[in-house]
């Protein structure tokens, strides 16, 4: 059996409003959005993974809160997991630095009005509906 290789991905929240980051590369997920993050490297800790690309691809200091519970898979050997996250005092807002060309903070009414990316869909029913029962 493969490795699996967890890719860590923010539901950043300011309030209700979740952040929505549309991808710009590579060509086959460019224009579909998703919730930013990216790879944990060997040995690194998820949540400071999280904080890492965060930090690379928005230019913001956040914080990790919560595991969003479950598990959906990538193309292989990727498996997404996400946490809940908010922004540190202080920090700044985000900007579309690196991977993406937009962003958007989504209402719980609008969470669907963008086009995620396909894998990306349960992890965000999932993490939309337990936002909603908080
Ligand atoms: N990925 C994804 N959904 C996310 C974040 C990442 O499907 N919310 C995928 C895109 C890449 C891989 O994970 O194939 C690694 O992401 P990145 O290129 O951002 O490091």
């Amino acid at each position: 059996m493969t490795e699996r290789i967890v890719v860590v991905a923010a539901a950043l929240l300011d309030g209700d409003r979740l952040l929505a980051a549309r991808r710009s590369a590579p060509p086959e997920l460019a224009g579909r959005w998703e919730l930013p993050g990216g790879k944990v490297e060997p040995g690194e800790r998820p949540e400071d993974a999280l904080v890492r690309e965060l930090r690379e691809e928005l230019g913001v200091d956040a914080e990790v809160v919560e595991r969003v519970p479950g598990e959906w898979p990538l193309k292989s050997p990727y498996v997404l997991h996400v946490w809940t996250a908010r922004l540190r005092p202080g920090s700044p807002a985000p900007a579309p630095l690196e991977d993406h060309d937009a962003l958007r903070w989504l209402t719980p009414e609008r969470i669907w009005d963008v086009d995620w990316l396909d894998q990306d869909v349960p992890a965000v029913r999932e993490t939309s509906a337990r936002l909603g029962t908080r």
